[in-house]
């Protein structure tokens, strides 16, 4: 049976948006791509000092395991350059997974659902478009819910979806 799981896409180095599509054409077959929200152009959140990313959230299907998966996501990302940083820094991609299944989970190496998630609005905006009954396994609140608590304010529409 396979997984359902939600990738958030960010991107500031580089030509950004084709650092999403390339980074959509490699997480497949492993991942079937099902619905890929808009693209949002987003104000640094963290570490403030660099450019706007561009975020989208992806919406797949997966027969790999959690860990596999994580694998999967590290393994694009070091093939598109992505080099060691300072902690929330800039890079050409990152792929984090927000979601599998209804999966709740912590091990030394990855935290399901992702644990700063329900905070970041560059992730609920393009989340919201796409799953926004969704119901946060460990929150027990819906995406949209999420969304109301976060500061909207510097995002904007970049593209419509596409894939
Ligand atoms: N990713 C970060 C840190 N800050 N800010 C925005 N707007 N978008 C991101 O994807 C992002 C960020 C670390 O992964
Ligand atoms: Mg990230
Ligand atoms: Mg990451």
């Amino acid at each position: 049976m396979p997984h359902s799981v939600f990738i958030a896409l960010g991107a500031n180095l580089g030509d950004r948006q084709a650092n999403l599509q390339q980074a959509r054409q490699l997480l497949q077959p492993q991942v079937r791509l099902l619905t890929a929200s808009s693209i949002y152009e987003t104000p640094p959140w963290g570490y403030t000092d660099q450019p706007h990313f561009l975020n989208q959230v992806l919406h797949g299907e997966t027969r790999l395991n959690p860990s596999r998966l994580l694998v999967h996501l590290k393994r694009i990302e070091k093939l598109m350059g992505r080099q060691p940083t300072v902690r929330f820094g800039p890079r050409p991609i990152d792929l984090d997974l927000l979601f599998y299944d209804r999966l709740v989970l912590e091990t030394p190496e990855l935290i399901l659902p992702h644990p700063r998630l329900h905070e970041r609005s560059f992730v609920l905006v393009p989340l919201a478009e796409i799953a926004s009954d969704f119901v946060h396994p460990a929150l027990e609140r819906t995406i949209a819910q999420l969304l109301e608590q976060v500061d909207t304010s510097g995002i904007v529409l970049y593209t419509p979806a596409e894939q």
